[in-house]
């Protein structure tokens, strides 16, 4: 419950819920979206089952419009949220940072989103999730994996941050920089 009390206060106190704004969450299927989505909303975990098809999801908090789409592989859902992406606020991109394998596949999607002129100056929160898992890796690792070493270079803003959404772990201060980045 403190936990809980301490993200909205941060929310509250940098006023993302006054300001109205769509954030788009984007990431491969699996990476926590739709989990994070339902912490945002409930205040509370919910066991649900995965996503396995293109899909996209809405929640509305405040007059924040939180909008998720799976990449990867998906064409029509690429082509769904590109529509939707022009006027977008802000991207949280979601990786599973315990699944080594699909990091390639995350990075040729994170690459096409930040090679995007149309939204070139859109802050981008990209969330190493998973660190509860063994296999998690290192922040180091990530970043070098998903060809972010020299982020911090960019002039657009580029957030990252590692953290398990199930834990209720480092996502907070995530969406803290991203709303001062807004
Ligand atoms: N261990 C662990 N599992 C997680 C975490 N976040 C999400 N998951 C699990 O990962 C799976 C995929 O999550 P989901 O939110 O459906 O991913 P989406 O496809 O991006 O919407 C589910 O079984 C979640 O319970 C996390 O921080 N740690
Ligand atoms: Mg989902």
């Amino acid at each position: 419950m403190f936990l809980i009390d301490w993200f909205y206060n941060i929310l509250a106190n940098l006023g993302l819920w006054r300001k109205e704004a769509k954030i788009l969450f984007l990431g491969l299927d699996n990476a926590g979206k739709t989990t994070l989505l339902r912490v945002l909303k409930d205040e509370r975990l919910v066991q649900h089952e995965p996503t396995r098809h293109p899909t996209s999801e809405d929640l509305m908090i405040g007059r924040v419009r939180f909008k998720a789409f799976d990449l990867g592989g998906h064409q029509i859902s690429r082509k769904l949220w590109r529509d939707y992406y022009t006027q977008v606020d802000g991207i949280v991109y979601l990786v599973d940072s315990a699944d080594e394998n699909r990091f390639p596949e995350s990075r040729k999607e994170l690459d096409a989103i930040i090679m995007d002129e149309s939204i070139q100056n859109v802050p981008i929160l990209i969330l190493g999730n998973k660190i509860d898992l063994p296999k998690a890796v290192s922040k180091e690792k990530f970043k070098y994996e998903l060809g972010l070493s020299f982020a911090g270079n960019s002039v657009r803003p580029i957030g990252i941050f590692m953290c398990s959404v199930v834990c209720q772990m480092g996502y907070g201060e995530g969406i803290e920089w991203l709303s001062q980045n807004i």
